[in-house]
């Protein structure tokens, strides 16, 4: 039968079958039939009706090989070489002048083809990236399920039950994926099912995995110097650090378009380089550090100088004081033109920094002799220590002076002690001081007794090869002499007081030995008057007379 002639056979059995009451049934085995397209499908048409005589038949747009049914009530067809995605089956039996009929639908199918996943790029922490599945030529699609999954874990899950086409179909599945860190190294898988059921037809394929591979690098890599103000030939140390990065980034360093091995720390997050540039000027430092497939870099400037010690030169290290100094300071040639001299005198600043050459003049006094010429060279941003000339030491000759400072003009000693005269005198070289009176001399620093005779007034002299310089000095020596006036006087009034003391005992002696011996007298008289009383009386009376 032709295929256009199914439709109007179909509206003529139902006219036929008009009101009537069915009392048996009509089935068609598989009741869902499906056949793999190009493919072969036995179909079975039966009934209920036990009437022998009942008739029936299966219809359908293909061409129908007739099996041997096993029975009255029923028909076996096969249908060969399908190449309908869908068509209709009826199936139909009169059974005591009653037709029953039922139709289904053969779909064909393809074996499902596997699935296949796009390529998943490296994505970063946080990227959201769109992962494709494609499943070629599917059907009927509707009985498709296709899963997106990371590791066992499942992302996605589509079907397409509402898609009514039975021709095949491309299906592309899209699911959005945000990548964490976790998902390192995990697996993406697509499976496609195609589920025919009830039909034991069943397909299951899985497409080849593709790792996640992410990366994280949120900010730029830190660029640290240890310098960047260098002498030519210096060595300084280039670190470039990273962090919260994943996986372990990749360094390159480079200085001046050179690139350089740097060394990484354990922890892989920190680069190190030392090194050292042999030309003047301003060099580009870059630390790109790749993580993943992103590339972040930082660069800085680094300033490389030559900075060759100072040369001091003075046109005259020996000089007169109030004279004057002149002299420079001087880079040899191809230094740095920002290099910056200065030359100073002990504490004095005789030329503040200014750029080579540098010269000074300067006059000199008597106490700057022994001074230290020197001249400074630095780099005005470099916090490095400037580099210093050799020292040029002035010596400033002097004429000798005098002054009561050094040299008191009146000096006081005491005779006897162990004294020398101070008189030192000023001047460079150091002068040579003599002091004469009257023939004596005296060199002052030199111990001698004091003598009463150095009283009076010294000429003292100074003298060095410059000139001489002279300054009177009055000496007093204090003493202690014995007077012999004196002495004479009070050995005169001692002697002078001893005789007089002598003789006032010397006739006092004679006086009391005369009254002893006139007692005497007047007892020998008192007892001869006791003899005699009236001569006694006469005695007494004419004694007094006879002191002095
Ligand atoms: C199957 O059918 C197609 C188209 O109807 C035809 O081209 C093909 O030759 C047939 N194949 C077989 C084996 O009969
Ligand atoms: C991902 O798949 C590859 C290849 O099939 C396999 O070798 C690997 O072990 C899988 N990785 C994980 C985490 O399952
Ligand atoms: C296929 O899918 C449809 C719609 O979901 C369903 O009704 C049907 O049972 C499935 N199986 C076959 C063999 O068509
Ligand atoms: C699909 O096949 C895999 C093995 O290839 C199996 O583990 C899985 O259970 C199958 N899935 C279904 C729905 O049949
Ligand atoms: C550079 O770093 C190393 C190691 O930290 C250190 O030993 C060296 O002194 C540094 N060099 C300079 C010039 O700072
Ligand atoms: C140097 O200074 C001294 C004293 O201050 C002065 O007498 C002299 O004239 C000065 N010399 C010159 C060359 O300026
Ligand atoms: C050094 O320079 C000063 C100042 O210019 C000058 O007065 C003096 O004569 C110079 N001395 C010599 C030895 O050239
Ligand atoms: C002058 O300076 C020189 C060098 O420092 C030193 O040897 C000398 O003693 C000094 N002269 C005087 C008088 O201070
Ligand atoms: C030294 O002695 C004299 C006279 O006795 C006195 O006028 C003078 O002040 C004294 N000088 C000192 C430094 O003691
Ligand atoms: C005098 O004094 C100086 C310094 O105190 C000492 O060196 C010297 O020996 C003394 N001379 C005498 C004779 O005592
Ligand atoms: C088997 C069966 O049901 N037979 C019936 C067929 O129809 C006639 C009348 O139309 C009945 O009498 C039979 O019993």
């Amino acid at each position: 039968m032709r295929p256009a002639a199914l439709p109007l056979l179909l509206c003529a059995v139902n006219m036929l079958a008009g009101q009537l009451h069915a009392f048996f049934k009509v089935f068609i085995e598989p009741p869902e039939p499906v056949v793999e397209y190009g493919g072969t499908v036995r179909l079975k048409c039966g009934t209920t009706c036990q009437d022998p005589s009942a008739t029936g038949n299966l219809e359908t747009s293909f061409y129908k090989h007739q099996l041997e049914a096993s029975g009255p009530n029923e028909k076996v067809v096969e249908l060969r070489n399908i190449t309908e995605w869908s068509s209709n089956i009826l199936c139909y039996f009169f059974c005591n002048g009653t037709r029953e009929m039922v139709s289904a639908t053969l779909i064909a199918y393809r074996p499902l083809e596997q699935a296949v996943l796009e390529p998943v790029p490296q994505l970063e922490v946080g990227e959201s990236h769109e992962l494709v599945c494609h499943v070629p030529r599917v059907a009927p699609v509707r009985n498709l399920t296709v899963i997106l999954r990371r590791g066992a874990t499942t992302l996605h899950t589509a079907t397409f039950k509402d898609k009514d086409k039975n021709e095949p179909q491309d299906v592309v599945v899209r699911h959005l994926v945000t990548a964490e860190r976790g998902d390192q190294g995990q697996n993406i898988t697509c499976q496609a099912l195609l589920d025919l059921q009830p039909s034991n037809v069943h397909f299951n394929t899985t497409s080849s995995p593709r790792a996640l591979d992410v990366y994280d690098f949120p900010e730029d890599p830190q660029l640290e110097m240890s310098e960047t103000n260098l002498e030519t030939d210096e060595k300084f140390n280039i670190s470039c650090s990273v962090r919260d990065v994943f996986p372990a980034p990749r360094f390159e360093l480079s200085l001046a378009g050179h690139s350089l091995s740097p060394r990484v720390t354990e922890d892989g997050l920190r680069a190190v380089a030392e090194v050292s540039h042999a030309q003047q000027g301003q060099f580009e430092v870059v630390c790109s550090v790749r993580v993943g497939p992103k590339k972040r870099r930082q660069q800085t400037l680094v300033h490389v100088y030559s900075h060759p010690q100072p040369q001091l030169n003075v046109n005259n290290s020996v000089l007169k004081e109030g004279t004057e100094v002149s002299g420079g300071c001087v880079l040899p040639p191809g230094h740095s033109p920002e290099l910056q001299l200065q030359v100073t005198a002990g504490p004095r600043v005789l030329a503040t920094w200014g750029p080579s050459p540098l010269g000074f003049t300067w006059n000199v006094s008597e106490e700057d002799n022994g001074t230290e010429v020197l001249c400074e060279a630095r780099m005005p941003a470099s916090k490095k220590n400037p580099k210093k000339s050799v020292p040029v030491v002035l010596i400033v000759t002097a004429k000798p002076k005098l002054d009561d400072r050094g040299c008191p003009s009146s000096q006081n000693w005491t005779e006897g002690e162990n004294v020398t005269l101070r008189c030192q005198a000023r001047g460079n070289p150091r002068p040579h001081v003599v002091c004469k009176k009257d023939g004596t001399t005296l060199i002052p620093g030199q111990w001698h007794m004091a003598k009463r005779a150095h009283t009076g007034m010294f000429q003292c002299e100074a003298s060095n090869a410059l000139g001489r310089d002279k300054r009177d000095i009055t000496v007093w020596v204090q003493y202690h002499d014995i007077n012999v006036g004196l002495i004479v006087a009070v050995v005169l009034v001692v002697l002078g007081a001893l005789a007089i003391a002598g003789i006032t005992y010397g006739i006092y002696y004679r006086k009391k030995k005369m009254r002893e011996y006139q007692l005497q007298k007047e007892q020998q008289r008192m007892e001869m008057q006791k003899l005699r009383p009236e001569e006694t009386v006469g005695v007494n009376g004419s004694a007094p007379g006879s002191q002095p």
